[in-house]
């Protein structure tokens, strides 16, 4: 069993007093405070003074410093670091945090998706893998998750999906035949579960996991030629996991595993790094390519598309507040800059304006104002007013065109980066192409990517999943949905469940430790992202 980093006791992370520490506060309007400890009344026993003012400030702030929390990827963690372009990508992408020997800084907020704030960080889930770029030319956000595809192809079905796997509306509970309900109904979900339930599912904490893009997007050069790009961020410190029992001892003695890893790590200078590197499609090939590759479902094989490096991402700093920088921190896939832009992935292009729209709602429609989120170029942008609006122009013109010297865009035809496509109005799923199918890269993965004790940790995880309360027609079609993705795992998974009554599911027994501590996972070049 690898040296599991043990829960501290809190007290690791050092407390920075402010140089004022030893003056007193003072009220919100800036005068010395009269009391943080007892409020205003008439003599010691008498009541409580309605214009005790900084009382009543004191309270009426304190019901209202709570935000919305995000309602997916609620619980997370953030750091600062920088992106260091080593290699020479000109040739594919004129973005200028892309151009050779480039530093960026940039934040990363890594999270789980189901749980809500403060739920535990070793829960079985995908990682959110979101990263923005204060590049030269603007902020780049690239959110993605720690696994390379998704459970849907298709932006509507979001809502539906997120809420399958949250609380039912009755009981207020989480319940896994509602789960196995959705993803049974939605048979393209099967490549993602497959990895949500293999060793990916639980990393061992942020900083051993490997991050992606998922989508594919577009790279232009200065002169106009398009390639299709995929990312991948792997870690430099290995991908490792928790089996399902170390998980679960973790989560009862440190909910907060996973960000206390990562604080600790960055505050004792063992600054975390992931290597960038591209898959790149030139942009006819989407056109012929044997598998739909906008399909968010999908990877390309690397055999087909081999992986380009980039450079190298690191975060070397910690937060100084975890509200202001972390919890208000707004990555939208929306935010790009010059050189790079959307594909016709519907999932994308359904992110695009959810993401913003989200922020304007939780935070506030002048979110891009705070300091966390404002972009580190000067701003001219005729977005104006608003609540909490902190940014102005003065007396400059608030219209465009203007014959008053305020600039204005005036391009006119091919602006953004983008595609030639035409055809009628539907509402149905993508084209099969000759290799399109729901289950064949799963069983890719299953099959050609794991060894023999990740498919067995795989088939107990599963097959405990499924005894949590996976019962009739269900059950049987998540029976028929593994046995889709890989014959043999899907009849180990059957057998598994049939023999076993509630009480003893295979899949919390403890098992081998996952840890490919001494051995990184080196992915096969046919599927792994
Ligand atoms: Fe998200 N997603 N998402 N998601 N997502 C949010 O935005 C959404 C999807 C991801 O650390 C929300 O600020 C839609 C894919 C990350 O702050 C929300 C669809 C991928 C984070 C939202 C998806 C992601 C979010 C909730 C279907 C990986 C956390 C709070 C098209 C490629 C970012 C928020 C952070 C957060 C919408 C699917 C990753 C609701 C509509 C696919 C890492 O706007």
């Amino acid at each position: 069993m690898p040296d599991l980093p043990q829960p501290t006791d809190g007290t690791s992370i050092a407390h920075h007093p402010s140089p004022e520490a030893d003056q007193g506060s003072t009220t919100d309007n800036g005068a010395p405070a009269p009391s943080d400890r007892n409020s205003l009344t008439v003599g010691p026993d008498g009541p409580i003074l309605l214009h005790d003012v900084h009382f009543v400030n004191q309270m009426a702030h304190f019901n209202r410093e709570r935000i919305p929390e995000r309602n997916v990827h609620a619980k997370g963690s953030g750091a600062f670091g920088e992106l260091h372009t080593t290699e020479d990508v000109s040739a594919y992408t004129k973005a200028a945090l892309f151009q050779p020997g480039v530093r960026t800084e940039m934040l990363a907020r890594f999270s789980t998706v189901a749980g809500e704030q403060g739920s535990p960080d070793t829960w079985r889930d995908p990682r959110g893998f979101a990263l923005k770029f204060y590049t030269t030319e603007g902020n780049y956000d690239l959110v993605g998750n720690n696994t390379p595809v998704f459970f849907i192809r298709d932006t509507m079905k979001f809502p539906h999906f997120i809420r399958s796997q949250k609380r039912r509306g009755g009981n207020g509970l989480r319940d896994n035949n509602m789960q196995w309900d959705f993803w049974s109904l939605n048979p393209e979900s099967a490549h993602q579960v497959t990895y949500l339930m293999g060793d990916r599912g639980i990393p061992r904490t942020y900083r051993h996991m490997n991050g992606y893009g998922s989508h594919t997007y577009l790279w232009v050069n200065e002169a106009g030629d398009r390639h299709w790009v995929k990312y991948h961020f792997h870690s430099d410190q290995g991908v490792e996991s928790l089996t399902d029992a170390d998980a679960a001892r973790i989560a009862g003695e440190d909910a907060d595993f996973h960000r206390r890893d990562l604080y600790d790590a960055i505050e004792g200078g063992d600054f975390p790094s992931w290597t960038l590197s591209v898959q790149l499609m030139p942009y006819e090939d989407a056109k012929t390519y044997r598998i739909n590759p906008f399909d968010l479902t999908k990877v390309w094989p690397h055999a087909d598309y081999p992986l380009v490096k980039v450079g190298t991402m690191t975060l070397n700093r910690n937060p100084d507040n975890f509200f202001a920088q972390v919890e208000q921190a707004a990555f939208e896939p929306s935010a790009l800059v010059p050189g790079i832009g959307f594909s016709p992935d519907k999932m994308l292009l359904g992110r695009a304006f959810a993401y913003s729209d989200t922020h304007r709602y939780r935070i506030g429609p002048n979110y891009l104002q705070l300091p966390v989120n404002r972009p580190k170029v000067e701003l001219n942008t005729y977005q104006q007013d608003g609540p909490m609006a902190y940014d102005h122009r003065g007396d400059d013109p608030v219209y465009a065109p203007n014959s008053f010297g305020r600039g204005y865009a005036d391009e006119v035809g091919e602006v953004d980066p983008g595609w030639e496509t035409d055809g009628a109005m539907v509402r149905q799923a993508y084209t099969l192409r000759e290799d399109d199918d729901d289950f064949s890269q799963a069983g890719t993965l299953v099959r050609d990517v794991w060894d023999d004790d990740q498919r067995e940790q795989f088939v107990q995880t599963v097959a405990g999943h499924l005894l949590g309360g996976v019962t009739g027609d269900v059950l049987e079609r998540a029976f028929a949905y593994w046995r889709a993705v890989d014959a043999d795992c899907g009849k180990r998974i059957e057998e598994a469940v049939r023999s076993q009554d509630e009480g003893d599911a295979p899949g919390g027994q403890p098992a081998a430790a996952r840890s490919d501590a001494s051995d990184p996972v080196v992915e096969k070049d046919t599927h792994a992202g």
